[in-house]
Formats: C-alpha cells, structure tokens, sequence
C-alpha cells in the first residue's frame, strides 16, 4: 500500500483481518492536541472519528461557524474556512479480493453525501487498485483486501427463475443444480431432442428470494474431467424486479482450467442476478456449472 497526498491531508489506516480501514481528513491543522492520542492504531482511528470528524448539516457538508471556524464533534474548532481547499488524495493498495479487484466501501455517515469525488483504476496484471480522492473535509472507507475467503451466502430457499436451455433426459443437468451445494451435480445445456443444439448465450437467472447485499460470485466449473461446457466469456447482472437488469455488473474471460472462478464487485443491494455464458473455452455449443455461488458483501 502506498499513499500519496497534498499538503495538509491526514489520512489515519486501521488495519483488520481482511480490510483496511481509511480515515482521510484535509482540514489545516495545530496538530498539538492530537499527537499524545497517535499511541495505537485502534485509539488513532478512534480519534479520527470521534474528535476530528466536523459537525455536518443534513447535506453533508460541515457547519461553518458565525466566525468562521468548524466545530468538530469531539469539541475541536478548526480554523476558518478560507484555510480549507479541496486537496488530493492517492491510495494504491497491492492485492486481491476473492481473487479479484479489492473492493471500496464508504462507509461514514450513512445516507449522506459526501464532499469528494473518487475514481478507482484496478490493474489486473499487476493487482493494484489504485483509489483518487478529490475531496474537502473527511472521508471514511475500507478496502476489502486478502481477506479469509469469499463468504458465499447460503441458498436455502433460492430458486431458478429462468434458464434458456438445460438438459433432463440424456442426463441430469438441471439448471437447479448449481444451487444445490453439490459439486458433483450440474447444470448442462440441452442436447438430446433438439436440432441444431442450443448455442451461446447460455443464462440462468436466480431469485435469492430477497434483496441481499452482495460483492460478487463464483463459478465452480463441472468436476469430472470434461471440458464440455467450460465457461469462456462471461457476464453477470443483478436486477431488483427480475425483470430490469441494465448493464452488468461484472464481465470477462475465465481461464480454462477447472478451478473455481471468484469475481468482485462493488457491493450491490439486489434479489435476482443473472450468469451469462457467452462462450465455451473449447468453442463448444454448451454450458456447464457445477455450482453458481454468491458473495456476501
Ligand atoms: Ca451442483
């Protein structure tokens, strides 16, 4: 993790198993009185929170004092508001999370609107992301990185809502059995009874019976040797309705190997997502999924 920033910002980390934890603040500074606090990492990003943070109106934006100055909500006066201006802030953090881009959750003062802006770059090749803050004031947010595993939320009570073509007569290759937690049972696309065979875009989409918070999915390719089916070319959705499902939230090539394959993603409240196969690494007309798997956010 590197940071990089303009004069005059702070920017405290609390690291935890499998995040980092960000407190970024600009505001121009007597430090004095937060120098004895910086003793550990938990009091030091305590101290952001409670002491350093500035009262804020229902925009998100800090109170301004008649004088000018900022109250803080630990107490502290900030100087006036002629001392503030929008700094920069630059955070490349060097890892993955389940497998993929590590993800950024704001996380500060729920449902108000922060004073910055921020793009994430992420370079798969090198695994960076890096993180641009352009911001006046405080910011809070973690960084999921290199944590335990992916937690898969459970599918207890999940049902198909749709699937384009599966196979129940030369085998058993329900679109239900990516859901059963059974590596051993697939969906396969049809193949006996129809003239030509089904050929990509193969999709399944899922009702997880309501609306969940998640961070991406995992693709356990079939288990017994065959390539036959090997998703190539993916892409994946999620949708409130079921029914209106935008851009997707994720797309790409998996490798060809039988592994399982995680994707990340900024974490999206939704009830119904969606797995689009649009190729077969062998070129093939079919798609196969041992399990289709959901990561909690
Ligand atoms: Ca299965």
């Amino acid at each position: 993790m590197t940071i990089s920033a303009d004069e005059h910002t702070n920017v405290i980390v609390k690291e935890s198993a499998g995040s980092l934890g960000f407190h970024a603040y600009n505001y121009r500074l007597d430090l004095t009185n937060a120098v004895s606090l910086v003793t550990d990492k938990q009091t030091t990003f305590q101290f952001g929170q409670n002491y350093m943070a500035p009262v804020l109106d229902s925009s998100g934006n800090p109170v301004v004092n008649a004088d000018g100055t900022i109250s803080t909500v630990g107490g502290h006066t900030l100087p006036d508001r002629a001392t503030r201006d929008v700094r920069n802030v630059t955070i490349t953090v060097s890892g993955t999370w389940n497998g993929g881009r590590p993800v950024v959750v704001f996380d500060d003062y729920t449902g108000v609107t922060r004073p910055y802006t921020q793009i994430q770059t992420w370079d798969a090749g090198t695994k960076t992301l890096t993180l641009t803050l352009t911001m006046n004031g405080v910011c809070n947010f973690n960084v999921k990185v290199d944590g335990p595993g992916a937690t898969f939320l459970p599918t207890t009570g999940w049902t198909v809502k749709y699937v384009d073509s599966q196979e129940t007569s030369g085998e058993n290759g329900a679109a239900t059995n990516v859901l059963d937690g059974d590596k051993t049972t697939i969906w396969h696309t049809r193949y006996t009874g129809a003239v030509p065979v089904p050929v990509p875009p193969h999709e399944i989409r899922i009702d997880m019976g309501s609306s969940k918070t998640i961070a991406g999915f995992a693709y356990l390719p079939r288990q017994d040797g065959s390539i036959n089916g090997r998703v190539g070319q993916y892409e994946f959705y999620v949708s409130s309705d079921g029914t209106t499902w935008g851009s997707p939230v994720a797309t790409g090539t998996f490798a060809d190997d039988s592994s399982r394959k995680t994707v990340g993603f900024p974490p999206t409240a939704t009830r119904y997502i969606r797995f689009r196969a649009l190729t077969a690494v062998d070129g093939g007309p079919y798609t196969t999924c041992a399990t289709l798997s959901v990561i909690g956010s």
